[in-house]
């Protein structure tokens, strides 16, 4: 079986969990990371030198860095509906996994580490404002993109929603500021109705 080390509040680990859900795929899940450990022992840096979760192994094959799982388990059991079979609207979906690590992610992080991992006298406001804004200036490219779509690539969900969904997800329950993105509202509404979105993404911060 899919075997899948990472905890649960891990926003990667998020990430290759609701990945599973949506292709009813049957895995196992070792708690790894932070309090739990594991993910510095020899064994696990044999698997992934990273020392970061999430990491896999199915049947022998052990594969870590979230999108490029989520790709993975997307095109083994997914080809034609969470990978998409046309190479323009694959290539549209890995656009957007690859804006979100490199664009929002970039801000975002500062954001959540401040905010939820740290305590507020140790807090770095002064960067949590700055990247705040610039995660703004990215959410609003996003709402006007879905102006016209329900989703990443058109219509259908697909796996270029779970990175970006995951952001999403923060976007609205982190304790910040919010511009009124009614396309992107109505978009995280989409992804609430989603059961492996509500199971493993839209979940209290911690
Ligand atoms: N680019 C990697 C980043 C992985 C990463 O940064 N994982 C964090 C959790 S979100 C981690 O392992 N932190 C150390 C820990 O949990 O102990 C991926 O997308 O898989």
């Amino acid at each position: 079986m899919l075997k899948i080390w990472g905890r649960t509040n891990s926003i990667n680990v998020q990430k290759v969990l609701w990945c599973c859900g949506e292709l009813n795929l049957k895995h196992e899940r070792i708690d790894a990371g932070l309090q739990f450990g594991v993910n510095t022992t020899p064994e696990y840096k044999a698997m992934n030198p990273n020392a970061l979760v999430p990491t896999i192994n199915d049947d022998g094959f052990v594969l870590w860095e979230s999108q490029a799982i989520v790709r993975y388990l997307a095109r083994k059991h997914g080809l034609g509906s969470l990978c998409p079979s046309d190479p323009k609207a694959c290539a549209d979906a890995d656009r957007w996994m690859d804006w979100n690590a490199t664009t929002v992610w970039v801000n975002l992080r500062p954001i959540f580490w401040n905010l939820v991992r740290t305590p507020p006298e140790k807090r770095d406001m002064a960067l949590v404002n700055d990247s705040r804004n610039k995660l703004a200036a990215s959410m609003a490219i996003f709402d006007a993109h879905l102006a016209h779509r329900k989703f990443v690539t058109g219509d259908a969900f697909t796996m270029g929603d779970i990175p970006v969904g995951t952001s999403v997800q923060r976007w609205f329950n982190l304790p910040i500021e919010r511009e009124n993105l009614q396309h992107l509202a109505a978009y995280y509404q989409r992804l609430r109705a989603r059961a492996p979105f509500k199971q493993y993404v839209d979940l209290p911060l911690n």
